[in-house]
């Protein structure tokens, strides 16, 4: 019963080394690049923190702290994005520049305007 852990441990070593050499690593610091260079719509205690504005077609982060999920939807319809409690969404600012006003679908109460420019 001694030569199948032995066995088993060589195969376990050869994929380690095989899953080091690859190129993930280029991969993955591209992808943080562009995750923290756009713009973001925080949801904190039911309030929107937006940017200033946004440039069109702008990909744009909403990340919401809160433990309750919250939408961002546009009077206009130009955007809908729905974002569960503590988690993070996307979605792609509308092409034509404008004053976009949204609110929250699940809360009334919680208004705001993407500025798009
Ligand atoms: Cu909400």
């Amino acid at each position: 019963m001694t030569t199948k852990p032995t066995i088993l441990t060589v195969a376990v070593l050869a994929l380690l080394a095989t899953g080091c050499s690859s190129s993930d690593q280029q991969t993955s610091a591209e992808g943080d690049t562009q995750q923290g260079s756009g713009p973001v719509i925080s949801i904190q205690e039911f309030v929107y923190d937006e940017p200033e504005s946004v440039t069109p077609g702008a990909e744009v982060t909403v990340t919401n702290e809160d433990s309750a999920a919250h939408t961002v939807t546009a009077d206009d319809g130009a955007f809908d994005v729905t974002v569960d409690g503590d988690a993070t969404a996307t979605f792609t600012a509308p092409s034509k520049p404008g004053e976009y006003t949204y609110v929250c679908d699940f809360h009334p109460d919680m208004t705001g305007t993407l500025v798009v420019q």
